[in-house]
């Protein structure tokens, strides 16, 4: 990996660089390719010479950074992460050695690190890194406390020193809470968050706003319902789906498998993260929605099917205490401000993924193995008969 900053390197000449191909894939079959104008921002959009993804090597900032470094051949990705459980090198093998790509292994909550990498020359931070699985902050809520709300505190206080850096702050539709039926929630939506994974990323955006009110912080917020696509961690619902039916085990479905949802493509959710970073208006919240909800149990019918597998591979299991029934999101704001549309639908969105999984066991097998079995074991053993993995 570099250990020189892409951003310090006076060789790497950013707008006339070429884009990386060399050894990516497409993990979309389906999908029309975002152009660098087709987050639909407004013309008067800002661009960035540098930014600091932080979680690039979990789910969603893994994603990110490629699109990044696809879609905007001027900007230069500095991506830290811890790497916990969720953070694999594995994600960003294919970006290891993309010139405008540096992976720093390390912590949001140091603040040493935090403001070195910020003096590199970096105009942007998009807020990534987070532990984000509600079931493991429903065991213990320590890390979610240190990483959701202390490390975005680190973050914000370097940009404090920095105040011409833009933050864009990485949340969820899961700090609005359960809705009543038929209700969908807009920004103005008072938050109620339903388990200590969503108080954390509620206590975040209150935390990032109160520095925006009282040192005049550039923060712009984000909130997207639940996403799916390559690279997904195993322990969520969908990867761990699809996974186990791989692998001819049952799949233990929470509950009555009514609570409802909102699926969008990951890709989706990051062209939404770059519009906002983009165009956003700073103070502002973007709820981020592809529109298409459904229960968990129409989802799991629908993996089932795209595996060839019937209702007898659903296991029904002990609900997850205090599960939020039904997230439904107003994203009008979004597209109406920033322009922004999501490009792919949920059918060929989940064939794709189904696919993607299919083709790259010798991704998500190791870590279906070692510390993750545990885990399974402590989740499951008693939910789930078949936890014999
Ligand atoms: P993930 O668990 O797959 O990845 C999180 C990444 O953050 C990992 O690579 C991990 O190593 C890193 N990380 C954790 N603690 C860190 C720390 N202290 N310092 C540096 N890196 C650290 O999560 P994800 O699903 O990719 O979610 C990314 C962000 O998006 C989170 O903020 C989450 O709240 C938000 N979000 C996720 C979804 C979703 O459906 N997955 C939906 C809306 C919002
Ligand atoms: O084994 C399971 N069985 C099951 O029925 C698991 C892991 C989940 N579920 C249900 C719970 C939820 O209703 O499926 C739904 C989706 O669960 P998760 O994949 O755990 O996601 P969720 O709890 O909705 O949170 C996700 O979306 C919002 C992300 O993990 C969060 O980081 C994001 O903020």
């Amino acid at each position: 990996m570099s250990t020189e900053s892409p951003c310090q390197n006076p060789e790497i000449r950013p707008a006339g660089s070429r884009s990386h191909t060399a050894g990516s894939r497409s993990h979309t079959a389906g999908s029309r390719s975002h152009t660098a104008l087709e987050t639909g921002s407004p013309a008067d959009a800002r661009s960035f010479r540098c930014v600091l993804v932080t979680g690039g090597a979990g789910f969603i900032g893994c994603n990110l950074v490629r699109w990044i470094l696809e879609h905007r051949p001027q900007t230069l990705v500095i991506n830290l992460d811890a790497l916990t459980y969720a953070g694999n090198p594995a994600n960003i093998a294919d970006i290891r050695d993309h010139e405008r790509h540096r992976f720093v292994h390390g912590d949001i909550c140091d603040e040493k690190l935090v403001g070195s990498l910020l003096d590199e020359g970096v105009d942007a931070v998009i807020n990534a890194a987070a532990h984000s699985h509600v079931d493991r902050s429903l065991m213990r809520g320590d890390e979610f406390v240190a990483t959701n709300v202390g490390g975005v505190q680190v973050i914000l206080d370097a940009i404090k020193a920095r105040p011409q850096i833009r933050f864009v702050q990485v949340s969820t539709d899961e700090i609005y809470g359960s809705l009543p039926p038929d209700e969908r929630c807009d920004e103005n939506w008072p938050p109620a968050p339903g388990n200590p994974y969503a108080a954390t990323k509620a206590a975040a955006e209150l935390l990032a706003l109160s520095y925006r009110n009282s040192f005049g912080l550039d923060v712009v917020i984000s909130r997207c319902c639940n996403n799916f696509g390559p690279y997904h961690y195993p322990e969520k619902m969908i990867p761990l789906f699809i996974t186990n039916l791989l692998d001819g085990l049952r799949v233990p479905l929470y509950g009555d498998g009514l609570n409802y949802r909102e699926w969008i493509h990951v890709e989706d959710h990051c062209s939404a993260l770059v519009a906002i970073l983009e165009s956003g208006r700073s103070g502002e919240a973007y709820n981020i929605s592809s529109g298409t909800g459904l229960t968990n149990l129409e989802l799991t019918r629908r993996i089932l099917d795209l595996l060839g597998k019937d209702d007898s591979s659903v296991e029904y299991v002990k609900d997850r205490p205090g599960h939020d029934r039904r997230y439904a999101l107003d994203s009008r704001k979004i597209a109406a401000e920033l322009g922004w549309q999501p490009r792919h639908n949920l059918k060929d969105g989940l064939r794709a993924t189904c696919e993607w999984f299919q083709a790259n066991e010798q991704w998500w097998r190791p870590i279906k193995s070692g510390a993750y079995r545990k885990y399974y074991q402590q989740q499951y053993a008693e939910r789930l008969k078949s936890a014999a993995i």
